[in-house]
């Protein structure tokens, strides 16, 4: 996958897709992650990129040219162009999952009080939201969204790291424990030192179902909605929520 990303400050985007699980993604090329400054593309003397809005009112809006240009100089009509904003589609897991199986994104940053609404209307595909709060960018918007994508990509995690996560199976995760067995008084749950993997795999699905209904029961009734969960699971759910379990 190439992900492209638009923004006035590329180094913020650079600083972290040069760490961790997605460095190690670009170095196996299964993502291309580039940042370009569209202020490069002003075709002002002063490469100015934003104005004061029609109509009057505070701050300043982004001029429609150097968006544009760069746009076009991106090949953006055979890309997905997606406009990071808090008006936009909340990101869950499912749009994760289905942009992951995009082949190239565009991803455009907006600051200040964001684009000219023409961009939005006749360049962008789709409006991208990553919860219920204002950000000053859309930059932090880009890298969750690269981040949520590439791990979902083939060959960034272990197929089981990525089966176990959270949200991939619609359960919380279950906890984690590792060394020391005993830390400041408090022990690691037995089950976990007992070498019997059946119980330790039904010990961590408990776990898991636990969580989930008393932090995210809408989780679950999606997941029961969307017919995913096995006979077995169901029916853990149902002993736990009868706390036989
Ligand atoms: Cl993607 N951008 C901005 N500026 N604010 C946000 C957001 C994005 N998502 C939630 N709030």
């Amino acid at each position: 996958m190439n992900i492209q990303v638009l923004t006035l400050f590329p180094e913020v985007i650079d600083s972290y897709v040069n760490t961790s699980i997605i460095k190690r993604a670009r170095e196996k090329n299964i993502v291309s992650i580039e940042s370009i400054n569209f202020r490069d593309y002003a075709d002002n003397k002063h490469h100015s990129v934003d104005d004061t809005p029609f109509g009057g009112g505070a701050g300043m809006v982004l001029t429609p040219q150097p968006v544009v240009s760069a746009l076009e100089n991106l090949d953006y009509k055979n890309k997905k162009v997606i406009y990071l904003t808090p008006k936009g589609k909340t990101l869950n897991q499912d749009l994760a999952s289905s942009l992951s199986k995009e082949p190239d994104l565009i991803l455009l940053c907006g600051h200040y009080e964001g684009l000219d609404q023409r961009v939005i209307d006749h360049y962008v595909d789709l409006e991208v939201s990553i919860g219920d709060y204002v950000l000053s960018g859309g930059e932090l918007g880009a890298l969750v969204m690269i981040d949520a994508i590439t791990r979902l990509i083939p060959g960034t995690l272990t197929e089981d790291s990525l089966a176990e996560e959270s949200f991939s199976n619609y359960l919380l995760e279950y906890p984690q424990y590792t060394r020391p067995r005993e830390f400041e008084g408090h022990a690691v749950p037995d089950v976990l030192l007992s070498g019997n993997h059946k119980n330790i795999e039904l010990y961590r699905i408990t776990e898991s179902i636990k969580l989930t209904l008393s932090r995210r029961k809408d989780l679950i009734a999606e997941g029961i909605e969307n017919k995913y969960f096995s006979d077995r699971i169901i029916k853990l759910i149902k002993q736990v929520k009868k706390n036989l379990l």
